[in-house]
């Protein structure tokens, strides 16, 4: 049985990606060559206590991903998970990335454990407010109250959203097939997910250019970059899709 036989087969597919499927989109890693955190420590920048001491600081380095990001664009990696939701092989995506490049490449049903880049919460009133395109003053004030508006995404030391922790357990809990792609699977509890489908009998499927925490755990391992190994996988998902309907 090969991976793509195996997919194709599966009542009930996901996929769990982090920072390494949107490296390809030119959006630098958190812990490989060149990464976000090589010029600041996540400690600097990506914590309550960092957006306390400086919130001008920290804002300037998530305009800086946002510009990024929205410039980049999704890769073949996010469109092929897309492709996959779409011909009914993908249930959901479960990601740790705040990029939105998952929804920008057409993917439905996106559960995002770390908030988004492309939302912001007033500190004081609490208000969110969806932002279309980089903040323009860093940091950006609230337009109901005047408060201090900070990223929506979970920083070092912050809870992640229960509605996401939920829904990402009870996916992780009902799948039989796990692709895990671009993670290396060191923070917590995001990386958790893979391992309790696991434990409810999942196969884990790796997508990495090496190995990482979860490669110990997975069932297959398919080395390579997610924006050339995944577009292949879809095609002969399709092809076995193709001959099983015949
Ligand atoms: C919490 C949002 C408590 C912000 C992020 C000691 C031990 C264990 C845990 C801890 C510890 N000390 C502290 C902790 C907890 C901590 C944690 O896990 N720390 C780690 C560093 C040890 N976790 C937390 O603080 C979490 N909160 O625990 O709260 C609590 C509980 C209840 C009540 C109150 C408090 C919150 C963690 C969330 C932090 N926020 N992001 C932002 O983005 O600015 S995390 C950040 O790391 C990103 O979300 C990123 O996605 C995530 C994980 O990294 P990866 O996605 O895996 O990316 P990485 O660069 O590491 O790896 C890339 C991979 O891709 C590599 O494997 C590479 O080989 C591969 N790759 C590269 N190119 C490609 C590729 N693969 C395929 N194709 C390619 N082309
Ligand atoms: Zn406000």
């Amino acid at each position: 049985m090969d991976v793509a036989d195996l997919v194709a087969a599966a009542r009930h597919c996901i996929v769990f990606t982090g920072a390494g499927i949107s490296a390809e989109s030119g959006v630098p890693t958190f812990r490989g060559a060149g990464g976000l955190w090589e010029r600041y420590r996540p400690e600097e920048l990506a914590t309550p206590e960092a957006f306390a001491r400086d919130p001008e600081l920290v804002w300037r380095w998530y305009r800086w991903r946002q510009e990024l990001v929205y410039r980049a664009g999704p890769n073949p990696g996010h469109r092929a998970v897309a492709e996959l939701e779409a011909i009914g092989v993908v249930k959901a995506v479960i990601t740790q990335n705040v990029d939105g490049l998952h929804q920008r490449a057409g993917s439905r049903n996106v559960v995002e454990l770390h908030g988004s880049l492309w939302r912001a919460r007033c500190v004081e009133c609490g208000a969110v407010y969806r932002l279309d395109k980089p903040v323009e003053e860093a940091p950006p004030r609230c337009p109901r109250c005047g408060g201090l508006l900070r990223p929506d995404v979970v920083w070092f030391g912050e809870p992640l959203p229960r509605d996401a922790w939920e829904r990402a357990v009870e996916l992780a809990s009902r799948s039989d097939v796990v692709l895990v792609v671009g993670t290396s699977g060191v923070v917590y509890p995001a990386a958790y997910i893979p391992r309790i489908a696991k434990d409810h009998g999942a196969v884990l499927v790796e997508v990495n250019v090496e190995e990482s925490a979860i490669t110990p755990i997975a069932d297959f391992f398919l080395r390579g970059r997610s924006g050339e190994v995944l577009p292949r996988l879809v095609e002969e998902v399709k092809k076995g899709l193709g001959t099983r309907r015949s």
